[in-house]
């Protein structure tokens, strides 16, 4: 057979059928075959051979893709059965079946099998079959609410002149060839097959006469496993349908259209209400939040106020002590002043009394009033100073002046200045005086002199020095070579010597032939050596010096 079989082979062609054979009734060709996804399907393809000399050479199976050509799947060939490629869920079964495990939705299509056979003059014929696979995805679990029924709005029908309306049972995507329908029971017990929509709902139109009553629906037994769902579990559901007559009827429609806006209507204020809400909340904790702020402002300004209060009641305090000490302090001043207008001041040592301040003041001496600087710092205080030569801004005062110049005194009492022979007679006509007198260096080292017993003589005696004697001091005694030496001016020659001493020198002085000392000298601004200069020899030799004050206080 197999050397006829390639001669057989050679000789293929595709003749006509002989109907030397028979298939079995089942399936028909261009059946529909159903498969779940993931399951199995059979072609069972049973043919017979009805002559003795008829045998099967090959066998092949070809798919056609939806929109696609033909390929070939799979041949058998001597006992031997081979798939293609990708194709080895097929298996053969007798005598032309197929059979596919795990079908997938891409095994969709048209099957073909063709079957190739030989007659006793070993021409070949073959013979096909075909069916259409159809593979329904598996629908997930159905869950009872799928099944709910709904009622549509109420239509008017004019042939029947009445209303219609629709109930529809469940929410599911139709796999299944053939279509399934539902079945609905009616109030009366009647059985009726829904119609289908493509959405998966199925629906019962009710017309008139509309029953009212119970109307459920349910799946048929077969309908699960037909349709690849998983739930077998009865899958019924039911609607009461309240028909007296088409107003009231209508009636309920209304209520039902209204009841459905209603709950609408009411979630949709429902979620605005609870938004509402969660915004009071909001507000209601910022507000908590506000509140122990405020609460804590609160208590901080308490204490502020307390505080304000203690300052306020310390200020009063302070307010009125000040006021006692004003009011003392104008008393006092009122006295002072009292006692001043009938008071006279012959030294500054009485102004010391009174005022501790040095400064120019007013004495007032054998009835006469002389202003005059008192010195109230140093060792005591209480001295009138008679001259000053210090320098500086105020230091371009002329010493170099004549008789009746250094006799009523020139310059200024803040300055540089001399307060005039005629005063210093007076100053110490009447009682004796501590005569002091103050040197400075240009090197900054301060120097004094004190004589005791001081008095000046008046003009009829030339304004002559007199004192008892040196009584210390770290400038050294320059002055006792004076003592009892009338002044000298250059217009009016005193001195003991045969020269003019104050033309000499170029200053006053009270001059014997003619100094160790010379305090009224010409002002140098820088230690300068000269006898012309501002000079008390026993501090500084002929060297000029930076400052000197004469002054006198009572004994
Ligand atoms: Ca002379």
């Amino acid at each position: 057979m197999k050397h006829c079989f390639v001669n057989c082979l050679i000789a293929f062609s595709f003749s006509s059928v002989l109907q030397a054979y028979r298939w079995s009734p089942t399936p028909e060709n261009d059946a529909r075959v159903k498969a779940c996804e993931g399951g199995d399907v059979s072609f069972p393809w049973p043919i017979v051979t009805d002559g003795k000399d008829e045998e099967i050479v090959y066998i092949d199976w070809l798919f056609q893709a939806p929109g696609k050509a033909n390929v070939s799947i799979a041949i058998y060939v001597e006992g031997n059965f081979f798939t293609k490629a990708n194709k080895d869920r097929f298996t053969f079964t007798p005598n032309a079946g197929l059979h596919l495990q795990g079908a997938q939705t891409d095994d969709a299509g048209r099957y073909y099998v063709r079957v190739n056979l030989h007659d006793e003059k070993c021409l070949l014929t073959s013979v096909e079959r075909m069916v259409t696979l159809s593979v329904a995805e598996r629908a997930p679990a159905v869950q009872n609410d799928s099944f709910l029924v709904t009622m549509s709005d109420a239509i008017w029908d004019d042939v029947i002149e009445d209303w219609t309306l629709q109930l529809r049972c469940g929410r599911f995507v139709d796999f299944g060839h053939p279509p399934v329908d539902v079945i609905w029971t009616m109030p009366s017990g009647e059985v009726r097959n829904s119609s289908h929509e493509d959405n998966g709902t199925f629906v019962l139109s009710v017309s008139s006469p509309v029953q009212g009553g119970n109307y459920s629906c349910h799946l048929p037994p077969s309908a699960p496993a037909a349709r690849c769902l998983t739930d077998t579990s009865p899958l019924t559901a039911a609607a009461r349908l309240y028909v007296d007559d088409k107003d009231v009827r209508l009636y309920l429609l209304e209520l039902w259209v209204q009841f459905s806006n209603m709950v609408r209507v009411n979630s949709d204020q429902a979620y605005l209400l609870q938004n509402q809400s969660r915004f009071i909340q909001d507000q209601a904790s910022l507000l908590t939040d506000q509140d122990s702020r405020l609460q804590g402002y609160a208590s901080l300004l308490q204490v502020y106020a307390r505080l304000l209060q203690d300052q306020s009641r310390c200020i009063l305090d302070k307010t009125s002590l000040q006021d006692e000490i004003i009011d003392n302090l104008k008393e006092e001043m009122t006295n002072l002043k009292l006692g001043l207008a009938e008071r006279t001041f012959s030294s500054c040592v009485d102004w010391l009394a009174v005022d501790a301040r040095s400064g120019v003041r007013t004495l007032t001496v054998h009835g006469e009033a002389i202003r005059v600087y008192c010195d109230q710092t140093t060792d005591g205080g209480g001295w009138t100073v008679f001259q000053r030569r210090q320098g500086g801004s105020v230091g371009s005062v002329d010493f170099y002046r004549g008789w009746e110049a250094y006799r009523g005194g020139f310059g200024d009492l803040q300055g540089n200045f001399w307060l005039g022979l005629d005063n210093l007679h007076s100053l110490t006509s009447s009682r004796d005086s501590l005569l002091r007198i103050d040197l400075r260096k240009f090197d900054g080292t301060n120097g004094s002199a004190i004589y005791t017993g001081f008095h000046v003589a008046g003009v009829d005696q030339n304004f002559k020095l007199n004192f008892d004697s040196f009584a210390g001091g770290s400038a050294g005694d320059s002055l006792s070579y004076h003592n009892k030496q009338q002044f000298s001016t250059y217009d009016a020659d005193h001195d003991s010597s045969n020269i003019n001493c104050a033309r000499k020198r170029l200053g006053a002085w009270w001059y014997k032939a003619c100094d160790f000392s010379h305090l009224n000298g010409r002002y140098k601004d820088s230690r300068v050596y000269g006898e012309d200069g501002v000079v008390w020899n026993g501090f500084d030799g002929h060297f000029s010096l930076t400052f000197s004050e004469m002054k006198m206080r009572p004994a």
